[in-house]
């Protein structure tokens, strides 16, 4: 089979709660100490998951990683009472956003043509900086075939790396050589910036990119203050669309010349203030949204139903499609339990181009699978999480239980375990 997009969703795991971990992610803060319904959030997932392939496109995913993560609280050696936050942040189940995982560059990109993927490290985030050894060992499973896959250790704790969240592929189409541009953040005035401008750099050399189809662009330091903590929250791209804000990068117009100079074929789908404000395209998560290309050559936007509900975001869509542009389809979609974290549709996955064949066929969803997960969720799952409870010696045996069942159900028991330290 001919090189494809894939999206890899996380299964949201058994331990999703809400201890507003994530200063600078608005809607996690916003929802700090409310109960989380980990069952509905994962068949949430599911369901999406479900909705995406009925597309006709090919679904992937990826597990929860072992939660809470026992070597890193043993580090932590954190008191119960006084710890709250760290102890909450062993038991996050914030893998769940995968594209964060990694950054991913496609083969027809790269100097040796193989696919590289380079696992983030997350440091921003004391709950996301222990992820990345578990992911990575997962990575390592997923994308075992080293005849088309590179699958590198993070780049050094000391530049802030988020993965895909912050990077976008610009091409004539998927199996194609592509522009790769990366996002960074240099000042993010109230809020952290989480992407350090280095650490992409570090990843395009490492994944053997050509200088010429490489582009660094500023994220707009207000658009970080505004709560866009990663890049994905204001632009998406797919292909030969830029669907961006009009506020998103540092200096707009200098960045879309850049592109314009590398990938001339590009379309920019720019929404401008005057239509949905910055603050609104954060809150209702419009451009974290999935941008994907339909096996009969349309596009569709897949976008989390608080955009659709937000009048100001459905009149621009509306009028987006009336006017006959490269977006042909908006597809509403409820992740509302992840939206609750600060995590949309494509918070939620991960794109890797790949022939489907060279992937560990037990990372890829069908029917029957998707069934079978449903099921462990259904019975394993825990209705509802209370941040309180975090610790907890019977919720931390059913957290574990659940993820063990998932594990035997999908043949992956070998990812039993934790490698975080
Ligand atoms: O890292 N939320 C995640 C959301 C990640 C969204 N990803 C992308 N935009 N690609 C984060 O801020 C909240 C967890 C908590 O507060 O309990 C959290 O980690």
């Amino acid at each position: 089979m001919a090189l494809t997009e894939i999206n890899f969703d996380g299964i949201v795991g058994p331990s999703h709660n809400y201890a507003g971990l994530s200063l600078g992610n608005l809607a996690a803060t916003a929802h700090a100490g409310n109960v989380s319904s980990p069952r509905a959030a994962a068949l949430q997932g599911i369901a999406k998951m479900r909705a995406n392939k009925a597309l006709g496109l090919v679904q992937g995913f990826f597990l929860p990683l072992p939660r809470p993560n026992a070597r890193y609280l043993t580090h932590l050696a954190a008191d119960a009472a006084t710890d709250r936050g760290l102890i909450a942040g062993a038991w996050s189940a914030s893998s769940m956003w995968t594209a964060n995982a990694a950054t991913v560059s496609p083969a027809p990109d790269t100097a040796d043509g193989k696919c590289h993927l380079t696992v983030a490290n997350l440091v921003t985030m004391p709950h996301r900086a222990h992820e990345w050894p578990d992911t990575l060992r997962q990575l390592q499973v997923a994308f075992s075939d080293k005849a088309h896959f590179a699958v590198h250790d993070p780049v050094p704790p000391s530049f802030g790396d988020e993965g895909a969240a912050n990077h976008m592929r610009l091409t004539a189409g998927h199996g194609q050589p592509g522009l790769e541009v990366f996002v960074y953040g240099r000042s993010g005035g109230r809020f952290p910036a989480r992407q350090h401008e280095q650490a992409s750099r570090i990843v395009a050399r490492q994944h053997r990119l050509d200088p010429e189809r490489v582009l660094f662009i500023e994220q707009n330091p207000d658009a970080i203050a505004a709560g866009a903590f990663h890049n994905d929250v204001v632009s998406v791209a797919n292909e030969r669309v830029l669907f961006t804000h009009e506020q998103a990068f540092a200096d707009p117009a200098a960045a879309y010349e850049a592109i314009r100079a590398r990938f001339p074929a590009v379309e920019i789908v720019e929404v401008p203030a005057s239509a949905v404000s910055l603050e609104e395209a954060i809150r209702t998560y419009l451009f974290n949204a999935q941008l994907l290309s339909l096996p009969e050559g349309e596009m569709a936007l897949v976008i989390p139903t608080e955009a659709d509900e937000s009048s100001a975001v459905r009149g621009w869509l509306d009028r987006m499609l009336a006017s006959n542009g490269p977006i042909r389809r908006v597809i509403p979609v409820d992740v509302k339990q992840s939206m609750a974290n600060g995590g949309g549709p494509a918070c939620l996955r991960l794109r890797v181009v790949a022939d489907p064949a060279t992937v560990d066929p037990r990372f890829l969803l069908d029917d029957e699978k998707a069934d079978r997960i449903e099921r462990v969720i259904a019975r394993h799952w825990p209705e509802q999480i209370d941040p309180a409870d975090l610790g907890s010696p019977s919720l931390e045996k059913t957290v574990q239980d659940a993820r063990s069942h998932l594990l035997d159900a999908l043949d992956l028991a070998k990812l039993a375990g934790s490698e975080s330290a």
